[in-house]
C-alpha cells in the first residue's frame, strides 16, 4: 500500500521505543513467526500478529497516520507503559489535563500529572493531543458554584487557557479545545460555559489557545457526529461559522464512543464533508462496547468495527490519526458508565490483544478484508 501523506509523522521508532517493544515481546509472545493470524477470543498471546508483525505505530507511520490511546499518569508503568510505548505513537492524558485536575484552587495549578504523561511521551518518541481545556464536566467546585458574573467568568475561562496552553507551550500536537459543545439534537449544551457566556465561549477559547501556542492544532472534540443526523450537521454549521470568522480552528476530533456493530455506515463520509472545509479530523476516543462477558462471535464482530473504522480514516486523507479510548478493557471506563458493558478496547483485561487489535493491525497494514 502507498502512503497516502507523508507529512507531519513523528518517528516511529526510538531506541527506548524498541527496547520497549522487545520487553512487551518477550513479556507477553513466547512464539510468533509469519503475520498475524487472528487471536483467539481469549486473546490468546502465542503465535499473534503483535508478536512478530511490526508494531502498530509503524504501519499507521508509513500510511501518514498516527494511532494513539488515551492513558492515566498512573498507569504509565508495567505492562501498559511498555504496550503503549512499543504499540502507539500518540498518547491524550485521560484525566490529568482535565480543569478539575490541573486547576483544583482557582489559580493553583497542578501540572505534575500532565507532565508526566508528557514525559513519558517524550521518551518513548509519542505525540501528545492535550485534553482538554474547556468542558462542561470535570470542572472543579470553586468554578460551579462560584458566583461569577458573564465577564468574570470568560476572564476566568481565558485565563486558564492561556495558561495551561503556556505551561505545554510546545509540548502539545493538538488540543481539544472545546470537549462536546453539542446536545444530542444539535443545540449547544447548556452547561456553565453556554448559559452564561452563550456561544461565544467557544470562538474565545480557540483564539485565546492560539495566542499561547501558534503552533498547536486546536480542535473542537465531540461524540454522537460520527453518523449523518441533527448533532453532526450542528457540529458542521458550528465549524462552518468558526472558520468563516476567522477563528483558528484546525480540526474536528471524533469520539467514535461505538456500541458493537454501530459504527455509523456514513462515517467515512462525515468525516470527508468536514475536511471538505479545510479542517483535520482525527478520531480521538475510539472504543466498541458490548455486554460482558464477551464470546468470540461477538469479539469478532468488534474486529469488524474497529477496522472499518481505522479504513474510514485511512481513506480521508485529512484524517490525522486514531486514538483508542483506553488501552486495555482492565482500565476502560466503559463499565463505570454502562453497567453490564464493556469489553471496549483492543486489549483483555490481562492486556493480551483482541482481534479487535488484529483488525487494527491489518487495515493499518493494509490488508484487504
Ligand atoms: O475516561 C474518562 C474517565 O476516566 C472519567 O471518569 C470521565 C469523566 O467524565 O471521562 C472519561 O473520558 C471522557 C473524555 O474525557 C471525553 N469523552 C468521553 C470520555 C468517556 O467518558
Amino acid at each position: 500500500m502507498v502512503s497516502k501523506r507523508t507529512l507531519g509523522i513523528v518517528a516511529g521508532g526510538s531506541a527506548v521505543a524498541l527496547l520497549a517493544a522487545t520487553a512487551v515481546l518477550l513479556a507477553t509472545r513466547p512464539s510468533g513467526g509469519g503475520r498475524p493470524a487472528t487471536a483467539s477470543a481469549a486473546g490468546s498471546a502465542g503465535g499473534h500478529p503483535a508478536a512478530s508483525g511490526a508494531p502498530l505505530r509503524d504501519l499507521a507511520a508509513a500510511r501518514g497516520v498516527h494511532v494513539g490511546t488515551a492513558m492515566a499518569a498512573g498507569r504509565l508503568g508495567g505492562i501498559p507503559g511498555r504496550i503503549a510505548a512499543a504499540q502507539f505513537d500518540s498518547v491524550t492524558p485521560e484525566n490529568e489535563m482535565k480543569w478539575e485536575r490541573v486547576e483544583p484552587e482557582r489559580g493553583r495549578y497542578d501540572w505534575a500529572p500532565g507532565d508526566a504523561v508528557v514525559a513519558f511521551a517524550k521518551a518513548h518518541g509519542m505525540q501528545v493531543r492535550g485534553h482538554n481545556l474547556v468542558w462542561h464536566s470535570q470542572l472543579p467546585e470553586w468554578l460551579t458554584t462560584g458566583d461569577f458574573d458573564a465577564d468574570g467568568l470568560r476572564d476566568v475561562m481565558l485565563r486558564h487557557v492561556t495558561d495551561e496552553v503556556t505551561h505545554y507551550k510546545g509540548e502539545i500536537a493538538a488540543w481539544d479545545v472545546v470537549n462536546e459543545p453539542l446536545d444530542d439534537d444539535g443545540s449547544f449544551r447548556a452547561g456553565l460555559w453556554y448559559r452564561q457566556l452563550g456561544a461565544s465561549y467557544i470562538a474565545d477559547a480557540f483564539t485565546a489557545a492560539h495566542a499561547a501556542d501558534p503552533a498547536a492544532k486546536l480542535y473542537v472534540n465531540d461524540y454522537g457526529i460520527e453518523g449523518a443526523g441533527p448533532k453532526s450537521d450542528a457540529m458542521y454549521e458550528l465549524v462552518a461559522s468558526l472558520k468563516k470568522q476567522g477563528v483558528p480552528i484546525d480540526g474536528v476530533g471524533f469520539q467514535a464512543h461505538f456500541a458493537l456493530g454501530r459504527v455509523p455506515a456514513t462515517f467515512r463520509a462525515t468525516m470527508q464533508r468536514f475536511a471538505d472545509l479545510g479542517l483535520d479530523v482525527a478520531v480521538t476516543e475510539l472504543d466498541v462496547r458490548m455486554p460482558t462477558p464477551p464470546d468470540a462471535a461477538a469479539l469478532r464482530r468488534q474486529a469488524d468495527d474497529y477496522r472499518a473504522v481505522v479504513e474510514d480514516c485511512l481513506a480521508v486523507s485529512r484524517c490525522r490519526g486514531i486514538a483508542v479510548w483506553g488501552l486495555s478493557d482492565a482500565t476502560s471506563w466503559v463499565p463505570d458508565a454502562f453497567p453490564g458493558q464493556g469489553a471496549a478496547t483492543p486489549y483483555d483485561a490481562s492486556y493480551r490483544p483482541k482481534p479487535a487489535y488484529d483488525a487494527m493491525w491489518a487495515a493499518l497494514h493494509g490488508d484487504r478484508g
